[in-house]
C-alpha cells in the first residue's frame, strides 16, 4: 500500500498484482461527507436522501438482482444494443485507447465492450469507478477471463475519479456511462455533470452514454416497482445503512417503498413513506427526526428522455453526436460523443 497525493487529494494505492491496482481515497474523507450529507439532506421539511448512497456493499448487490428481473427492461434491452453495436464501434476506437467506466461491473455490459477492446489490442488498461467497493469483486472476476488486461480501480464517486484520471497519462480515453445512470440525477446537476466530463475530456477521447427512453406509464412503473419486492428492499436498504454507519435506529417494518412515474418531468420518482408518526435519532449526525404518518423521503428520480431531448442535452453541453444506436422497440439508446 502506498500513498498517491494529486492537486490535494488523497489516495491509497493497493497494488495486488501487476495487473490489478486500486486508489481510494482516504478513508475520512468519505465518512464525514456521508454523515454531513444525511444530516443535511434529513434535517429539513422536504427529506430526501442523495441516490449515491444506496450503493453499499448490500445495495450493489441488490441492484445487481434488479438488473435480472424481468419487469426491469432497462440492462436487458441495452445489453440487447451493445451485442450489436460493436462493429460500429470499432471504427472510432485504435490500439492505444483506454477504457473508462463510470460506475463498474463484471457484469455482461463491460465485457461485451472488453471483448471488443481485447481483440484489437495487445494490452488494455481498464479504469473502473465506483464509489463500492464491488468493484475490487468485479475486477478479480474480470481478471480470470482477460489475460490482457490490466485493471486500475477507482473507489471514488465519479467526479472524484475523473479529477484522478485528468492527471493520470495522455492517452485517448472512451468513457462508459451505461445503464441510465445519468437519469438519476437531477437536470441541473446532471448538466453540471456532463460540462466535467466535457472539460475533463481531451481531444480524441470519446464518451458513450446509455439514456432510459419515455415509454409507457405502467410498463415505467412495474420496472420500478416489481413483484418480487427486490427493488422495494434495495429502497428500504439506504435505512440500514444509516443506521448501520450513522448508528441510527430506523425502524425499516415502519417504512415502505412507494414509485411513481410523474409524466410532466418525465421521471420515475422513488420514495421512502413512513407508515406511522414517528420519531428516529441518527447518533452520528446528533439529529432527532420526526416524521409524520405518510411522509415521503425522497431517494431517487430516474429521468426518461425523448431522442430529440438526448440530442440537445448533449449538443448544449458542446458535444458532437458520432451516432446513436436505439433498440428495436426504442426502449433504450446509446450515444457516442466526442468533444469535437
Ligand atoms: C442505477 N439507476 C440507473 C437505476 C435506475 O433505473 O434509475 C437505479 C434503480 N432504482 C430502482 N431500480 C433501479
Amino acid at each position: 500500500m502506498s500513498d498517491f497525493k494529486e492537486k490535494n487529494i488523497d489516495y491509497k494505492q493497493y497494488v495486488v498484482d501487476s495487473q490489478l491496482r486500486y486508489f481510494k481515497p482516504h478513508a475520512t474523507k468519505v465518512e464525514k461527507s456521508f454523515a454531513e450529507e444525511i444530516t443535511s439532506s434529513l434535517n429539513q421539511n422536504s427529506k430526501f436522501i442523495n441516490p449515491k448512497f444506496f450503493y453499499d456493499k448490500k445495495g450493489s448487490d441488490l441492484f445487481e438482482s434488479i438488473c435480472l428481473l424481468p419487469e426491469y427492461y432497462p440492462t436487458r434491452t441495452e445489453i440487447s444494443i451493445l451485442k450489436k453495436l460493436g462493429h460500429d464501434l470499432l471504427l472510432y476506437l485504435d490500439e492505444k485507447i483506454n477504457l473508462v467506466e463510470l460506475g463498474s461491473g463484471a457484469s455482461v455490459k463491460t465485457r461485451l465492450i472488453l471483448d471488443i477492446f481485447t481483440k484489437l489490442q495487445p494490452k488494455t488498461e481498464y479504469f473502473p469507478i465506483d464509489i463500492s467497493e464491488i468493484l475490487t469483486e468485479s475486477s478479480e472476476q474480470l481478471l480470470e477471463d482477460y489475460d490482457t488486461l490490466h485493471i486500475t480501480g477507482i473507489i471514488d464517486t465519479y467526479e472524484g475519479g475523473l479529477e484522478f484520471l485528468k492527471t493520470y497519462d495522455d492517452k485517448k480515453n472512451l468513457i462508459l456511462f451505461l445503464g441510465s445512470s445519468f437519469g438519476n440525477f437531477t437536470p441541473d446537476v446532471g448538466k453540471l455533470f456532463l460540462e466535467k466530463i466535457f472539460f475533463t475530456m481531451n481531444t480524441g477521447d470519446l464518451f458513450l452514454i446509455g439514456l432510459d427512453l419515455v415509454k409507457d406509464k405502467t410498463l415505467l412503473e412495474s420496472a420500478y416497482d416489481d413483484s418480487q419486492g427486490i427493488t422495494a428492499k434495495f429502497n428500504l436498504n439506504v435505512l440500514s445503512r444509516i443506521n448501520d454507519e450513522l448508528d441510527a435506529d430506523f425502524n425499516l417494518n415502519n417504512f415502505s417503498h412507494y414509485s411513481v412515474y410523474n409524466e410532466i418531468d418525465q421521471r420515475i420518482e422513488m420514495n421512502l413513506k413512513s407508515l406511522v408518526s414517528q420519531s428516529v435519532i441518527i447518533a452520528k449526525c446528533n439529529l432527532s427526526l420526526n416524521f409524520n404518518k405518510d411522509e415521503l423521503i425522497h431517494t431517487e428520480f430516474s429521468h426518461k428522455y425523448h431522442v430529440p431531448q438526448i440530442e440537445k442535452l448533449l449538443n448544449d453541453v458542446g458535444f458532437q453526436i458520432k451516432q446513436m444506436w436505439l433498440d428495436d422497440k426504442e426502449y433504450f439508446s446509446l450515444t457516442l460523443v466526442s468533444k469535437n
